[in-house]
């Protein structure tokens, strides 16, 4: 062998004092006693790298060996959070490193917390990519993640005067250890232009784009190791440069200022993630992002697959291809432009592969969000494909039209194309067009996908249509989060439950143990106490942990209400104002979550829970007994901080309206109780845990439909519901604005005149049911027994089982072990 075996892959304590010293001198070229905490992150970094890389290569070679089928998962964002903690507890070395590291005289914890995490999406959809890219090693699957290598992440949230500022997420700033570039990995894409036509020699028509821009797209690659396997799976993100022959050309003609100018447009394709969720905002430079990464993807798949020496026409074979909602759905139509423009294929021979390679998963309802595309502006940046689009939807509807008796309406529905003032491409019915299978990501969602936005396609398809409730890794979301738990569990039923989430079940027959249950909650405490530290170190706010921790973390949107949840709040001061020695439940109040920066309705939420909070919080006749905190800049890392210290899980969207939700999957596997509307997988969890141990509340989907059908009128709630009226006409005179009774006016007037998402409608029914759990909370031992069950039944929201879901009934791929040799 002529590789360093030991210092390059041991796993032994020693092995691993010895990597990282080495680093230390050969990477970071510092000795111990002038190392920085950054040198030994650094050097730990590559010491872990070293051993992903063995089985990272063992698995490529594995997959190129065999004739596998390999799944392709796109998606614009990937939400990873920090790798290095991860990546140990997947190769087992976490108990092993941490006595390295002591030895060495270095706290682990103190090198954990310098990584800079990797925010590449906006919340649960990027964050789902990332569960499903762990479950995919962890199930041993072939597979490869694409997506976009934003220099530039989500932004990073602060609070100044109770308002949400944003500040840009330098994460590259200190390098990347856990990045391989492969500069000699890229592909060149086109942009803007036109296209000619023309007869070939042959007699066949022909099209040419040509282009007013060509980016190059790098390859950077990051493995993705499985829970305790060798497999090893690459995420590949893509970096958009210039072209070298590009500047070249331009300096030859002398003019200097535009090869710069055009050096910048291109490298500001992959410069920053859009920070919007759920809303789209129409812009050219999202578009050619997308375009971008879609088609470096494509063409790397096809080299992939041409270099095993297979045929063009059998690509379905070798890929099965995800789209993560809309977003990549511009790859059906480059698909066809490569096929049929690039490798001469027959329009009905593209069509064919293309139709049997994509599969489309829906992640929302939300009209807002559905991506449409200026017809104009579209053809802007991609003539040809605007042509290739004309063209599927004409073949389309001229198939369709037959099978809806030439109902105009249906028609409409299902084209490509709509038309209004202005034409639009309407990106969902590209993927459904151009897709064999069709998924939404709750049992509830799927059911309305069907029975509305994607009524007609379902009517004339059915057999493409499924459901595939989305789920978390408890890899991350519980062994690393939540050690002193996994410990806990462990000791009762062993570790197996870490691979195979079902075995959680079998806690149910400690539930009632009372040595079991007290252990149980004192594991909860010690979490409560360390966000508590956290949360004095972050806000300034003394937070007590004996009190309720009441959780309400996610994305600021009016759909998913967090300003009822203050109403509860504020009604809760009230009372205490009213009788000052109300005996009542103490309460910890928890709010986190990004507002998108244009999203000013969202803002101002976060605005009003800080305005709140400085009453609340200051006011002498509380008595501590409530604690209003909004913790700053809500991410992966703070969400591992945050979801082993909840006592309540606050889900309280419209029902009908979140299409799934993973963070209530997080904290009622970390023993959270939920209260919750009948919404997305709420629906499933409580079915699983049982109604019993859920605290449910508010008007179901069906009765939001009737309701907002009917003619809504929040203001007669408003009329009806002292404590409601109390607190909204204190928010609006500036009772929690230093008199400013202007600040909150829009909001004010949203919920009294239009309240599009019935907040009104389930203020009581909210209160009500929080009585419930302040109640529920103040009998220690059957909370235990609600929490420990929560947990136990959890195993169905494993992303394992979503991921094993996908490739029986969707990619119909099969695990492939790897070998390591010697
Ligand atoms: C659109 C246009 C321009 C820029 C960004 C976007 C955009 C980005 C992310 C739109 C939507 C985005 O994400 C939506 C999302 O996160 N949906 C959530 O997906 C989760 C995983 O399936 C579900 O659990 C949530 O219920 C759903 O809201």
């Amino acid at each position: 062998e002529v590789l360093d075996e030991d210092a390059r892959t041991g796993l032994s304590v020693e092995a691993l004092k010895k990597a990282i010293l080495n680093n230390l001198f050969y990477v970071q070229g510092k000795y111990p006693e002038i190392a920085t905490r950054n040198d030994y992150y650094m050097s730990l970094a590559y010491a872990v790298r070293d051993r992903l890389l063995q089985r990272w290569v063992a698995s490529v070679k594995q997959y190129l060996e065999g004739r596998h089928r390999i799944v392709s998962y796109l998606s614009a964002e990937y939400l990873l959070g920090p790798h290095l903690a991860n990546n140990l507890i997947n190769l087992g070395i976490f108990k092993e490193v941490e006595q390295a590291t002591q030895e060495l005289g270095i706290n682990l914890q103190w090198l954990l917390d310098k990584e800079v995490e990797p925010g590449l999406g906006n919340g649960g959809l990027g964050r789902l990519a990332a569960c499903y890219m762990d479950s995919l090693a962890a199930l041993e699957v072939p597979a490869i993640g694409y997506g976009i290598r934003y220099q530039f992440g989500i932004f990073e949230q602060e609070i100044r005067d109770g308002w949400q500022v944003e500040d840009t997420d330098n994460w590259l700033r200190r390098g990347n250890p856990w990045e391989i570039a492969r500069r000699e990995l890229n592909y060149e894409v086109k942009l803007g232009g036109y296209v000619q036509h023309y007869m070939d020699r042959d007699g066949k028509f022909r099209s040419n784009w040509i282009p007013e821009l060509t980016v190059k797209g790098v390859a950077y690659d990051t493995p993705i190791v499985g829970y305790k396997v060798n497999t090893t799976n690459t995420l590949r993100l893509w970096k958009s440069e210039a072209p070298k022959s590009f500047d070249f050309q331009s300096f030859n003609s002398g003019d200097y200022n535009n090869a710069v100018n055009q050096k910048i447009i291109c490298e500001n394709i992959s410069k920053v993630l859009y920070p919007n969720d759920e809303t789209l905002s129409g812009k050219i430079l999202r578009l050619q992002q997308q375009y971008f990464f879609v088609s470096c993807s494509l063409q790397d798949m096809i080299g992939i697959h041409l270099r095993q020496g297979e045929k063009i026409e059998d690509f379905n074979v070798t890929f099965a291809v995800q789209l993560n909602d809309t977003h990549p759905a511009i790859a059906i139509a480059e698909m066809m432009r490569l096929l049929v423009d690039e490798y001469d294929l027959e329009w009905v021979d593209a069509w064919r592969v293309t139709t049997r390679s994509f599969a489309y998963t829906n992640h929302t309802l939300l009209p807002e969000a559905l991506e449409t595309w200026d017809l104009e502006l579209f053809g802007s940046v991609l003539p040809r494909h605007l042509e290739l689009i004309y063209e599927i939807n004409r073949r389309f509807l001229d198939e369709v039209t037959i099978k809806v008796y030439g109902n105009h309406n249906k028609i409409n529905s299902l084209s490509i194309i709509g038309e209004g003032p202005r034409k639009y491409i309407k990106m969902a019915n590209l993927a459904c067009a151009g897709s064999f299978a069709i998924n939404g990501v709750a049992a509830l969602h799927t059911e309305l996908l069907k029975s509305t936005v994607l009524k007609d396609w379902y009517a004339l398809y059915p057999e493409k249509f499924s459901n595939k409730t989305n789920g978390v890794t408890p890899r991350r979301w519980l062994v690393l989060s939540n050690p002193k738990l996994t410990s806990l569990i462990s000791g009762k039923i062993g570790e197996s439950w870490i691979k195979h989430l079902e075995e959680l079940k079998r806690l149910e027959a400690f539930a009632d143990d009372p040595e079991f249950q007290k252990a149980w909650m004192d594991v909860k405490y010690e979490m409560k106490k360390t966000l508590a530290k956290k949360i004095l170190n972050r806000t300034g706010i003394k937070v007590n942990p004996d009190s309720l921790f009441d959780v309400h973390v996610k994305r600021i949107h009016e759909y998913k209400r967090q300003h009822l949840n203050i109403l509860h709040v504020i009604a809760l001061y009230n009372r205490i104002k009213k009788n000052p020695s109300l005996e009542i439940v103490p309460r910890t109040f928890i709010f986190a979550g990004k507002a998108a920066p244009g999203y000013r309705m969202a803002k101002l939420i976060i605005k009003l829970i800080n305005s709140v909070g400085e009453i609340v919080n200051n006011d002498p006749d509380v008595m501590d007994r409530l604690k209003v905190v909004f913790f700053p800049n809500y991410n992966v890392s703070n969400a591992q901080v945050i979801y082993p210290a909840a006592d309540l899980s606050v889900q309280i969207s419209t029902a009908g309206k979140e299409a799934s939700g993973t963070g209530n999957m997080k904290l009622s596997m970390n023993g959270a109780i939920t209260i919750g509307t009948l919404d997305g997988a709420n629906v499933e969890i409580r079915e699983a845990v049982g109604e019993e141990n859920f605290f449910l509340f508010g008007l179901t989907a069906e009765e939001v439909a009737k309701k907002k059908n009917e003619g809504y009128n929040p203001y007669s709630y408003y009329l009806e519901n002292e404590e409601l009226k109390l607190a909204i006409d204190q928010i609006a005179s500036g009772y929690f604005s230093h008199l400013d009774d202007k600040i909150f006016k829009d909001l004010v007037d949203n919920l009294l005149y239009h309240d599009p998402f019935l907040v009104l409608a389930d203020f009581a029914s909210y209160v009500a049911s929080q009585e419930q759990a302040a109640e529920a909370f103040k009998d220690k031992k059957s909370w235990a027994k609600m929490s420990i069950l929560n947990t136990a039944r959890m195993g169905k929201f494993s992303s394992d089982r979503s991921i094993r879901e996908y490739c029986d009934e969707i990619w119909k791929v099969k695990s492939v072990p790897v070998h390591l040799n010697g």
